[in-house]
């Protein structure tokens, strides 16, 4: 039997372990095995003096990061690495790793991103990696658990598609049998349409699909989404909504993030001031990167805030299915929150109203004959809200890892297709 108890838990009666060789000191005559799982490491002492040849012979030649059974006593010893060591009486070799290693996995020296992706399952080995998998896992369980408790239901819509969702040029196509659809970018146009049925509160998780052919520290071509769309008309809802979300599942996660009280928010014309006295370089109907950094420097000097809500974008840079502001056309109820100066969720209130719609759609140069889901919002359509987040954005933030593709397992960007 290979599998044991997790080396942390190891007590003294107990004398098997298996796990991964981390390290081997060979002092002659002492050989010492650093075994390690994913709660712990211990350390195994062969003597040569009492063991038979072969398994001492074993010990100093197996190589490191090989998979490996020792059999012997687990005693107490408060200078080994865990306060645990066993004295080890057989040695098997479950499955030895070839040498040399392709990336170093030991920590002491540092390998690049791009290879320690490459060989990504193994650079999971080293525990400060495996810990944020592990976070971000506790991370979207507690925001389903949240969303559970506010009455949302979660569907899965198809990530097939026929209409390019966010419009644009970012989506992959696809050759669907004779026809082409797409990736879908985002389930926007599905969570919206689903507020039809009298369902009034609904979110998906799933990856989405972006052709974004850029190398940044915070574009992914596949990313997971969290979609929430709910029946309101009431923006404050929804940035209210977000604040205790974060905080719940930052809070259930132990993932140390202090969410306000009450998050900042300024309109979009307001941003654009602030950026432009911190000397960022400006778009004129758009955040640009530099401008969300200085966002995010102006919430934390001025109310000790990581979060910052930006609203009221203009209509020219976002996306049709956004409300326009009655008494200026121009403007769309619509936010975006930033999180340690970058854009995690984007949102707003949606125009529900069928020939404002396709209105808007014409405005962006769209077909509405093409949209199929509009159709739907010939019946009743209810008005409503949501916003999607980047969940490796806000885990990227969060742990301060400095490029999203550390917060993602196998980050799929415009050369990165393996593994
Ligand atoms: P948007 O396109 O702003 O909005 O996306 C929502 C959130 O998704 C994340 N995100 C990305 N993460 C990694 N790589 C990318 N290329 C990428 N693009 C976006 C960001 C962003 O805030 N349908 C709307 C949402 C809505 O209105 O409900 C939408 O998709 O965190």
């Amino acid at each position: 039997m290979i599998r044991t108890n997790y080396i942390k838990d190891l007590k003294e009666s107990e004398e098997t372990i298996a796990g991964f060789l981390k390290e081997k000191r060979d002092l002659g005559k002492l050989i010492f095995l650093i075994v390690y799982d994913r709660s712990g490491e211990i350390q195994a002492v062969f003597k040569k003096n009492q063991l038979d040849e072969e398994t001492f012979k074993k010990a100093k030649k197996v190589a490191r990061e090989s998979f490996i059974q020792i059999k012997g006593k687990v005693s107490k010893n408060e200078k080994a690495p865990g306060g645990k060591e066993i004295l080890a009486e057989t040695l098997t070799i479950i499955n030895e790793a070839e040498t040399p290693l392709p990336i170093e996995i030991s920590g002491k020296v540092e390998t690049n991103l791009d290879k320690r992706i490459k060989w990504r399952f193994l650079d999971l080995r080293r525990p400060e990696i495996q810990e944020i998998f592990v976070k971000e896992s506790a991370f979207v369980k507690a925001l389903e658990d949240f969303m559970h408790q506010q009455g949302f239901t979660r569907l899965f819509f198809s990530r097939i598609t026929g209409e390019a969702t966010e419009g644009g040029a970012d989506y992959f196509p696809v050759l669907y049998f004779d026809k082409e659809a797409f990736l879908a970018q985002s389930p926007q146009l599905y969570k919206e349409s689903v507020l039809l049925s009298g369902m009034d509160k609904v979110y998906d998780l799933g990856f989405v699909y972006r052709a974004e052919p850029h190398h940044t520290t915070r574009h992914l071509t596949e990313f997971m989404s969290f979609d929430v769309e709910m029946v309101t008309d009431n923006m404050q809802d929804l940035l209210e909504l977000q604040r205790e979300m974060l905080a719940y599942a930052f809070e259930k996660a132990q993932i140390s993030v202090k969410i306000p009280k009450t998050i900042p928010v300024v309109s979009f014309e307001e941003a654009q001031q602030i950026a432009k006295e911190k000397g960022a370089e400006l778009e004129k109907h758009d955040l640009t990167p530099e401008a969300e950094r200085k966002l995010g420097e102006y919430a934390l000097e001025k109310y000790d805030s990581d979060f910052i809500f930006v609203i009221d974008f203009p209509f020219e840079k976002k996306p049709f299915y956004l409300m326009r502001h009655e008494n200026n056309p121009e403007l769309t109820h619509s936010f975006d929150l930033l999180f340690r100066g970058l854009e995690i969720t984007s949102g707003g209130l949606r125009e529900h109203r069928y020939e404002e719609r396709a209105k808007n759609m014409k405005e962006k140069g769209l077909d509405p004959e093409k949209f199929d889901h509009l159709r739907f919002f010939k019946y009743g359509m209810p008005p409503h809200g949501g916003f999607g987040m980047g969940i490796e954005r806000v885990i990227e933030k969060a742990l301060k890892l400095g490029n999203v593709r550390e917060a993602t397992l196998l980050p799929r960007d415009p050369e990165n297709l393996e593994p």
